[in-house]
């Protein structure tokens, strides 16, 4: 036996150091550490970024869970590590180890400690899901929970915008395959270009001209199913400026893949340059389009269709891409 050279497991408190206090001390440097480089260091960079007030909640949330988690991680890996180098099998140690059966301390506070831990998290995921203003996600028709200056009828939607007082509407237009914007506050143009203006809030109104879209502006962290027929409402405040990644997450049908585009935030002076270029530049095509579609929250792809002369309306994409998603055009029709 080898018992007088090894370290025995009891009997000996005098010989053998006090592992727990070691283990806790360490454990606390090594977690206080990791959490403060994670937070100062790591956090900031985390995607989606923040660009938007969704995007930067979004990334708060990320974040604190992720301190929260760091300690047991580090706990873990530091416990498994200076078990394997303390209490290791030596040299003719033949001996099996003490039976140890329960530890009243150890479990109670094991499961006091995982429960606050799991209950903290489920708290504080609940409500940030909820503040501010849904996370950024779809929030069909009639939110409950609303952004500042928000407005939702559709006869408010089309009333000239006072910035700083109300959210900025933006429809986004899903259709086979790409996405379309229109500012029913700005006169009611639509444009292929996202562009946003910096320190607002965003009302975005999405739908689908034909089959099932989502709208994911990344950066934004904005996602919100665009389907025919629904007008699902998701907000964000645009933090700064900068530029983001539009994507349709929904499979959509061929060139699902290749429906993305980038969008961007300007300062307030510069957004409304670009209203004014922007209003010029599709003058016509906003006359017609509001005579014809007038804005709506949802549109209707068949009176579309029937609404106006047909070349005109597939210029416009809005009998989708190629206009082969609806039945041809019919020539004999205005
Ligand atoms: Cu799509």
């Amino acid at each position: 036996m080898a018992a007088e050279t090894q370290a025995p497991a009891a009997g000996a408190a005098g010989r053998e150091p006090n592992h727990a206090l070691r283990i806790v001390v360490v454990w606390l440097i090594l977690a206080v550490a990791a959490d403060l480089l994670y937070w100062f260091v790591l956090g900031p960079n985390v995607p989606p970024g923040h660009l938007g007030s969704a995007a930067q909640g979004q990334q708060f949330d990320l974040n604190v869970m992720s301190v929260m988690c760091i300690p047991v991680v580090v706990g873990v890996v530091w416990y498994f590590g200076y078990s394997l180098v303390t209490w290791r099998h030596r040299e003719g140690d033949d001996e099996d180890g003490p039976p140890i059966q329960g530890n009243t301390r150890i479990q109670v506070a094991w499961i006091t400690v995982t429960s606050v831990v799991v209950l903290a998290l489920f708290g504080f995921g609940t409500y940030e899901l909820i503040a501010p203003a849904g996370s950024g996600a779809g929030e069909g028709a009639a939110p409950i929970w609303n952004a500042p200056g928000a407005r939702l009828t559709a006869a408010q939607q089309t009333a000239p915008w006072v910035p700083g007082q109300q959210a900025l509407v933006v429809q986004v237009i899903g259709q086979q395959w790409k996405f379309t914007y229109r500012y029913p506050q700005l006169g009611g143009f639509e444009s292929p270009n996202l562009v946003l203006p910096q320190g607002q809030w965003i009302q975005f109104n999405v739908t689908s001209l034909d089959v099932i879209h989502s709208f994911w502006a990344y950066q934004l962290g904005v996602k919100a199913d665009a389907n025919p027929g629904v007008d699902n409402v998701a907000y964000t405040k645009t933090q700064h400026v900068g530029s983001f990644t539009v994507r349709c997450a929904e499979l959509c049908g061929l060139w699902h893949g290749a429906m993305f585009d980038s969008g961007k935030v300007l300062p307030l002076s510069q957004f409304q340059s670009w209203v004014s270029a922007t209003k010029t530049q599709f003058a016509t095509v906003t006359a017609i389009l509001n005579k014809c579609v007038p804005y709506a929250t949802t549109y209707d792809p068949t009176v579309i269709r029937q609404s106006c002369s047909g070349p005109v309306m597939k210029k416009l994409g809005l009998t989708s891409a190629g206009g082969g998603y609806y039945p041809p055009q019919d020539p004999s029709q205005p």
